[in-house]
C-alpha cells in the first residue's frame, strides 16, 4: 500500500512537472546556466509570443495550407527578423546564441514560422547588410526588420538544386541596367514577396547577387501547390523574362558562389537551433502522453520500451543542444567554420525527425491526428532535411573536411 502511494505521488509529481515549461528534464545538462540574462529574456519572449500567436492557429493553418502572413509583423515586433544585425538598421544587435534561441522557440511552434524568419533575416537582410552598399542597407533593412516589406531568396533553379554553381539565370549589361533572364524554383515566400535577393551569372560567368523589385515588368512568382510538408509556409517560383535591373541594385561587395553560400551558413546555423525546438515539442508531447495514457493497467511511460524511446530522445536532444550552443559561441567569436555549421544542421535536423517519428509512435493512433503536434513536425522536418543543403550534401561536406578529398567533383 505504501509503495502504491509512493508510486502515485511520483507519477503525479512527474505529470505536474511535465506540464510546466521549465521541467528540468527538457534541459538535462543545465544549459540554462550557460546563457546570459539577455539571451534568456529573448528566448522567453519568443516562447511567449509563439504560445500566444502561433500555437492557437497553427494546426488549422497547416491543415488548410494557409500561410499566416499577419505573423510577419509580429515577428518584426518581437525582433526576430535579422536580430543580430545592427540597431542602426532597425535590428536588435543581439549575439548569435540569442538568434539561435529565438529560432529554436519559433520552430517549437512550427518549422514554417521559423522559415519565415530565417529567410527574411538570414537570406535577405544578411546579404543586403554584408554585401550591399550603405544606400541599399538604408533602403531595405529597416522595412524588412519590421515585416512591412517581405523578401525572398532565389538560388535554387529547376535544373540546379544541390549544385548551384551550374545556375543558368543570367544578367547581361545594357547601359545603366542589366537584363535578367532565368527561373528560380522552390522559393520560400516568393508569391507574396516585395523583393528578392537573386543570384545570377554575368557575361564573365561570375555569380552576382542583386535585389530585385518583384513589381518590375517581366517578374512573376507562381505558387507551388500540393506540398504535404511546410504547409503553413508559402513556396513558389521566380520567373524573370527580360527584367531591367538598375546596376545600383547589384551588390557591390561580393562576387562568386561564396556570396550565397555565406548566407546559407547563417541560415543553416539558425536551423541547427530551430530543429531542437521541433524535437522538444515532440518529446514534450510524448512524455506527457505516456504519463497520462494507461494500457495494461499502468501508464505507457512505465513500460521499458517506452522509457527506452524517451531516454534516447532526451539524450539526442541534449547532444544537439550542446552542439548548437557551442557552435553559437564559436560564431560569436568569429571562429565557426562552414563545415562545423554543416555538421550541426545535418545532425540536429536528423535528430528532430527521428524524435518526431518515435514520438508519433508513443501517441499510438492519436499520433496521426492534429490533436498532437508530432505528425505536423515530422512532415515539416522532411523539408528541413532537404532545404539549405540536403542531409547527404552535408555528409559530403563533412567527408570533404575530414579527408581533404572532394566527392562533388
Ligand atoms: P566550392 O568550390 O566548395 O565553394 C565555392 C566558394 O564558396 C566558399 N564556401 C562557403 N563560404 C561560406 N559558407 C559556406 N557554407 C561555404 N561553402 C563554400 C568556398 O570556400 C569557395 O570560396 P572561394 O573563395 O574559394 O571561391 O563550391 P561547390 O560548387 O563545389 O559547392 C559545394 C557545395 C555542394 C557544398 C555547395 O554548392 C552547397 O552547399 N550546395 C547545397 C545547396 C544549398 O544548400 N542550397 C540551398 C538553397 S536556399 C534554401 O534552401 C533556403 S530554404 C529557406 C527556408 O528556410 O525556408
Ligand atoms: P537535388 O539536388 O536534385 O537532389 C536530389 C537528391 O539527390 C537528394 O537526395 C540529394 O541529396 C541527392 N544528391 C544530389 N547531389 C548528390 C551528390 N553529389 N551525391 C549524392 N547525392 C546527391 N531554395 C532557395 O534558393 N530559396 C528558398 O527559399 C528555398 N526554399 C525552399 C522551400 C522548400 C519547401 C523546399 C522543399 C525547398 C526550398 N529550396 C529553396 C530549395 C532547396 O534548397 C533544394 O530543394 C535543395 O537544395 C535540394 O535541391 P533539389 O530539390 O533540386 O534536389
Amino acid at each position: 500500500m505504501e509503495t502504491m502511494e509512493n508510486q502515485t505521488v511520483t507519477k503525479e509529481s512527474f505529470k505536474q512537472a511535465a506540464r510546466q515549461d521549465n521541467y528540468s528534464g527538457h534541459d538535462y545538462y543545465n544549459i540554462e546556466d550557460l546563457l546570459t540574462e539577455e539571451q534568456k529574456i529573448a528566448r522567453d519572449a519568443t516562447r511567449d509570443w509563439v504560445k500566444k500567436e502561433v500555437s492557437p492557429i497553427i494546426e488549422d493553418a497547416f491543415e488548410r495550407a494557409v500561410y499566416p502572413r499577419h505573423l510577419l509583423k509580429g515577428l518584426g515586433q518581437l525582433g526576430a527578423l535579422g536580430p543580430s544585425l545592427p540597431a542602426k538598421y532597425g535590428c536588435a544587435g543581439t549575439d548569435e546564441v540569442t538568434y539561435g534561441l529565438m529560432m529554436m522557440e519559433l520552430e517549437r511552434g512550427d518549422s514554417g514560422i521559423r522559415s519565415a524568419a530565417s529567410v527574411q533575416g538570414s537570406l535577405v537582410m544578411f546579404p543586403i547588410y554584408k554585401f550591399g552598399s550603405e544606400e541599399q542597407r538604408m533602403q531595405y533593412l529597416p522595412k524588412l526588420a519590421t515585416g512591412e516589406m517581405i523578401g525572398c531568396f532565389g538560388l535554387t533553379e529547376p535544373n540546379h538544386g544541390s549544385n548551384p554553381s551550374d545556375m543558368e539565370t543570367r544578367i547581361k549589361a545594357d547601359g545603366d541596367y542589366y537584363i535578367l533572364n532565368g527561373a528560380k524554383m522552390w522559393i520560400t515566400n516568393s508569391p507574396i514577396a516585395d523583393i528578392a535577393v537573386v543570384w545570377a551569372k554575368d557575361e564573365d560567368n561570375v555569380i552576382r547577387g542583386m535585389v530585385v523589385d518583384l513589381t518590375l515588368e517581366g517578374c512573376s512568382a507562381p505558387e507551388i501547390h500540393g506540398k504535404l510538408s511546410l504547409r503553413a509556409s508559402i513556396t513558389g517560383e521566380l520567373v524573370f523574362d527580360n527584367v531591367r535591373i538598375h546596376k545600383s541594385q547589384v551588390f557591390p561587395n561580393i562576387k562568386g558562389l561564396k556570396g550565397p553560400l555565406s548566407c546559407l551558413s547563417k541560415a543553416r546555423y539558425g536551423i541547427a537551433w530551430g530543429a531542437i525546438g521541433a524535437g522538444l515539442d515532440c518529446y514534450d508531447s510524448a512524455l506527457r502522453y505516456s504519463l497520462e495514457r494507461e494500457q495494461f493497467g499502468k501508464p505507457l511511460a512505465g513500460f521499458q520500451l517506452t522509457q527506452k524511446k524517451l531516454a534516447e530522445m532526451i539524450t539526442e536532444i541534449t547532444k544537439a543542444q550542446l552542439l548548437a550552443w557551442r557552435l553559437g559561441t564559436l560564431m560569436d567569436q568569429g571562429k565557426a567554420t562552414p563545415a562545423q555549421v554543416s555538421m550541426a544542421k545535418r545532425n540536429n535536423v536528423h535528430m528532430a525527425l527521428e524524435i518526431a517519428r518515435e514520438a508519433r509512435q508513443i501517441h499510438g493512433g492519436m499520433g496521426i491526428t492534429n490533436e498532437y503536434p508530432c505528425m505536423r513536425h515530422m512532415m515539416n522536418l522532411e523539408t528541413v532535411l532537404t532545404y539549405e543543403g540536403t542531409h547527404d550534401i552535408h555528409l559530403l561536406i563533412t567527408g570533404m573536411d575530414v579527408t581533404g578529398l572532394n566527392a562533388f567533383k
